[in-house]
């Protein structure tokens, strides 16, 4: 891409071009030519933005949540961007639509949110890629909360939990027992967890559960109950998120170090990956072991072995 165009496409990003911002989006998501170039170019500006994840099991109230809690987060100041990933394709993703139409219907007219929902391209590490560099394009344009909603379950909310800098694990008393919490990997990623829909039966029991089996680890995660229905706990909810953000230089430090620490080796493996299979490919004596293992004169180990040390050095 020419120097002039990323400048222009950069400015036009700042200073609020909302279309400009999608297909900048979407360039990352399909991580077309040149993306990198323009992440490179805005990266000095970063670092304003906080992310906050939502996940839980389906049904338990995230996009309500969302709802509520973004006009309390513009009362704080907060300009608000909503991110879903879909783990599938964004059309196919109906789901995902569904959601945004019920979002839409909470945040009523509001052309302060922008809201969009990223796909994963099925490929592990996929979505990490595409959210922080998306992140990283929102926090230019000026939003500076990031709400994340991973629908889904397992793998996905795990990743999803490494690249945001504050997680949000939902259950509700319909969804969410102990048994279903420690079986989805749940109970590991959470920094906060949200016992929502408190105004139906089960919800006190549930919250003792997860407080006693959870929130006694030695991360010492929050547990707090909400009801979107009776509009309870949602305001104690955006205060100690608040109270978090505007705290994170103590208290989050080492995760971001350990964000970063994740990035770097992600990209240095995907390159010395690519490197060395060209490599491997290029080796005329590569074939010859193959067939030796094949026909038993040589063992996998030893034939990794020899490559490793002829082809890294
Ligand atoms: N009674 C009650 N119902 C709620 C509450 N919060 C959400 N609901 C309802 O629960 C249903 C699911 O809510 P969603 O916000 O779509 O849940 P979700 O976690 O986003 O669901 P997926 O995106 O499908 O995983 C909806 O019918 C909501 O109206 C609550 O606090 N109390
Ligand atoms: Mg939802």
């Amino acid at each position: 891409m020419k120097l002039y165009l990323l400048s222009s496409i950069v400015d036009k990003i700042v200073r609020g071009d909302r279309r400009i911002l999608s297909k900048t989006i979407s360039m990352i998501d399909n991580q077309e030519e040149g993306y990198k170039n323009i992440i490179k170019q805005i990266f000095k500006k970063t670092g304003k933005a906080f992310t906050i994840g939502f996940t839980g099991p389906g049904g338990a109230g995230k996009s309500s949540l969302i709802g509520k809690l973004v006009p309390e987060f513009q009362s704080l100041g907060y300009k608000v961007a909503i991110l879903a990933v879909d783990p599938t394709s964004p059309i196919s993703g109906g789901a995902i639509l569904g959601d945004r139409v019920r979002m839409q219907n909470q945040i009523v007219d509001n052309s302060q949110v922008f809201m969009r929902s990223i796909a994963s391209r099925g490929a592990s590490g996929g979505i990490s890629r595409s959210l922080r560099n998306i992140v990283r394009i929102l926090d230019v344009a000026g939003y500076n909360l990031i709400l994340v909603e991973s629908v889904g379950a397992g793998q996905l909310e795990v990743e999803v939990s490494k690249i945001v800098n504050l997680t949000l694990v939902l259950f509700t008393p319909q969804t969410g027992d102990k048994v279903q919490a420690v079986k989805a990997g749940l109970t590991e990623i959470g920094d906060i967890y949200v016992i929502n829909k408190c105004d139906i039966e089960g919800a006190n029991s549930l919250f003792n559960t997860i407080r006693d089996l959870i929130g006694s680890t030695d991360r010492k995660p929050i547990v707090i109950k909400t009801s979107v229905k009776k509009n309870e706990g949602i305001k104690e909810l955006s205060k100690t998120i608040h109270h978090i953000q505007t705290n994170r230089q103590n208290i989050l430090k080492e995760k971001e170090i350990a964000m970063i620490d994740n990035e770097i080796k992600e990209i240095l493996f995907d390159e010395i990956q690519k490197k060395f299979t060209a490599k491997l490919e290029k080796n005329k004596e590569y074939r010859i072991l193959l067939e030796q293992i094949y026909n038993k004169n040589k063992d996998p180990f030893y034939v990794a072995d020899k490559l490793s040390k002829l082809l890294i050095k």
